[in-house]
């Protein structure tokens, strides 16, 4: 595996950043999770234009163009070698003083990691999930906005512990109004009457990629989509309910706080995203070549 660390790729062993690197003393930068489905990167322009936007909102100044940047992660995965992968691009605020001023810093950080993907097990896409709500409010976004894919992802990790240490792989996480937002690391959809239910933007959600190619392709297929207020209430009636995310995909949900999701199994609306979706990022794509 080669690493991209601030200009020079390395060995997986010798890719190493600062201690001084804010992006480790604060977690102050940003991140994307990408994938590349049979030799293509899925949705590229998008995770480039969020992370740019993630860096504009903490007045992070990158040291590359976007176009810049496009070019140094298509040579990352092209030296990889991988046909399937996971891109893990970090932007850090760069090497500074201890103190948390930023314009201490020098040049910003950058990472490209190109992975292996690890797949989840098959049985939670056949079965479903069982998610609970936890305590931990999602970020105000106010606070840090949830919108901000940041290297800071505590908020995050403190509902993950509580929904690992409930014996259960995912949390829903509400805002400071007990309104849905999204989980711990993927976004929240719910069905109802054919009718599919998403929490809008402005409840403190990340506006995930594959969030948006599920609603772009919900609508394609003539389905109505409402990005909305949500409550506890709508998914415990939901007829269906999954998740989406980069790493993740589609997964359905038939528990939500100990209630049964509509029958209990993946429900068709579900199953017909996914099918689609599977079909969308192995035909679409920013194809890495081998020049
Ligand atoms: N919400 C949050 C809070 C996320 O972190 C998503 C939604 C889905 O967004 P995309 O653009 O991927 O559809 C994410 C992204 C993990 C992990 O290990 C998950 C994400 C990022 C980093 C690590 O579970 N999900």
């Amino acid at each position: 595996m080669q690493v991209y660390v601030n200009g020079k790729y390395c060995e997986k062993e010798d890719a190493r950043i600062s201690v001084f690197d804010h992006g480790l003393l604060y977690g102050d930068g940003v991140f994307e999770g990408i994938r590349v489905y049979a030799g293509k990167i899925f949705r590229l322009d998008e995770h480039l234009e969020r992370l740019y936007e993630s860096a504009k909102a903490i007045d992070l100044r990158v040291g590359q163009t976007i176009t810049e940047m496009r070019d140094l992660v298509l040579e990352a995965v092209r030296r990889n070698g991988l046909a399937d992968a996971y891109i893990r691009l970090l932007i850090t605020r760069g090497v500074g003083d201890l103190g948390i001023n930023p314009y201490t810093c020098g040049s910003s950080g950058l990472i490209i990691i190109v992975d292996k993907i690890v797949l989840y097990p098959p049985e939670m896409y056949d079965k479903g999930l069982a998610v609970i709500t936890v305590a931990t409010q999602r970020n105000l976004p106010e606070a840090v906005n949830p919108r901000i894919k940041s290297l800071n992802y505590l908020n995050n990790i403190l509902a993950k512990i509580e929904a690992i240490n409930a014996g259960v792989e995912e949390a829903i996480m509400l805002n400071s109004f007990g309104l849905v937002s999204e989980c711990a690391g993927d976004n929240i959809f719910a069905v109802r009457k054919g009718v599919i239910l998403t929490p809008s933007i402005s409840m403190g959600v990340l506006e995930g990629v594959t969030r948006n190619a599920v609603i772009e392709m919900a609508r394609e297929k003539g389905r109505e989509v409402k990005q909305l207020v949500m409550t506890r209430h709508d998914l415990f009636i939901a007829d269906e309910c999954f998740l989406t995310g980069t790493a993740a995909e589609i997964v359905p949900v038939v528990k939500v706080d100990g209630r049964v999701i509509g029958d209990g199994k993946p429900g068709p609306i579900t199953r017909d995203l996914t099918e689609t979706y599977h079909r969308l990022t192995r035909e679409e794509g920013t194809e890495v070549g081998n020049q």
